[in-house]
């Protein structure tokens, strides 16, 4: 039995000799130098080409490299009994949390404005945004969203979250699928840490941008796909929403010719809000490929038809 590692734009080296330090015991085979297709059980996949699945006929369990499994879900040649899990580690939701803290931060201080100023020379105060002045609404209470609303609670922010069931965290207000337009009413900088799936994709369009309380910023770390562009450029050059910072694009990397490159209203990273560490990946994911050797529960599996 062994099990294939398929990832494109990482380094798959590491995430194997890291694999081997778990369990030297274990066959990790690199795609697409694979020696026996057949004797693959278990995947690990990141952006993987559509259909490379069918070279291995008895892949039982493939696990996404992140937190996030859109790429898997999406890909309808994974035969359905193929179970599907993902990377949940304290350390992708720590860094999530820095992420998400770091840029409300940024934004309650105007950073952008200084950036912008410091090219031109300029010397200019701003008064900053008090911490009770604006509440930040996270969308999406899962495994990192709670985490952020957490996290932004403890360094004194207001804050506000939107799940599908409804979630009781201390001291945030929650709101449930049906509650969001009282959810967007009481939000200034929106986060978004959903998952994409089919209910979500586009959800971050000009309808969404209107209900917010202004001043209003987008902050998405999530997907690319949840947000319609030309709805965010119309709402920044109108004044719907007065920042944005994007982590995740539909294209990544982002083109060059892309319009929001040069844009002082967007600020721009390269899908680095988290990102997962093979050494403790590792360890969840030789427990899991055992876990399917023997047949038992997966950790964190995902739920097909949910999406997530
Ligand atoms: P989870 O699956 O743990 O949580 C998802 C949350 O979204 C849950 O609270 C869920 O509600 C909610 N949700 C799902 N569908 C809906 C819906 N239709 N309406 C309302 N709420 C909904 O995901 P994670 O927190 O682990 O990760 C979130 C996403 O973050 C990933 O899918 C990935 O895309 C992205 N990500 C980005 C990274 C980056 O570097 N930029 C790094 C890692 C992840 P409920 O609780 O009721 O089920
Ligand atoms: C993830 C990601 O899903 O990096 O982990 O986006």
């Amino acid at each position: 039995m062994s099990l294939l590692i398929i990832a494109q734009h990482r380094d798959v080296k590491l995430f194997k000799s890291a694999i081997e330090a778990v369990d030297p015991d274990i066959d990790v085979e690199i795609w697409p130098n694979v020696k026996s297709p057949k004797r693959v059980q278990f995947a690990v996949a990141w952006r993987h080409p559509k259909n490379v699945f069918s070279q291995y006929p008895n892949v039982k369990v493939i696990s996404s490299l992140g937190a996030g499994v859109d790429h898997l879900i999406q890909d309808e040649t994974i035969p359905e009994h193929v179970k599907i899990t993902r990377i949940v580690t304290p350390a992708l939701s720590d860094q999530m949390c820095d992420f998400v803290l770091t840029t409300c931060l940024n934004l309650f201080r105007k950073t952008e404005i200084y950036l912008e100023q410091q090219k031109a020379g300029k010397w200019k105060v701003h008064q900053a945004y008090k911490k009770d002045e604006l509440t930040i609404g996270v969308l999406g209470l899962g495994k990192l969203g709670q985490e952020a609303a957490k996290r932004l609670m403890m360094n004194g922010f207001s804050v506000a979250g939107w799940s599908r069931t409804k979630k009781m965290i201390d001291g945030a207000e929650t709101f449930a699928e049906d509650e969001l337009t009282g959810f967007l009413n009481r939000t200034n900088v929106l986060v978004n840490l959903l998952p994409l799936t089919n209910k979500t994709e586009g959800i971050l369009d000009l309808g969404l941008f209107k209900q917010l309380k202004q001043p209003a910023f987008l902050v998405n770390a999530a997907r690319g796909e949840h947000l319609v562009e030309e709805d965010l450029v119309y709402a920044l050059d109108t004044g719907l929403i007065s920042h944005a910072v994007l982590d995740v694009f539909s294209e990544e990397p982002l083109p060059e010719s892309h319009p929001f490159w040069g844009r002082e209203k967007i600020t721009i990273t390269p899908h680095i809000a988290s990102v997962t560490d093979p050494h403790e990946a590792a360890e969840l994911l030789v427990e899991n490929y055992k876990r399917t050797l023997s047949g038992m529960n997966l950790l964190y599996e995902v739920d097909r038809k949910a999406g997530y």
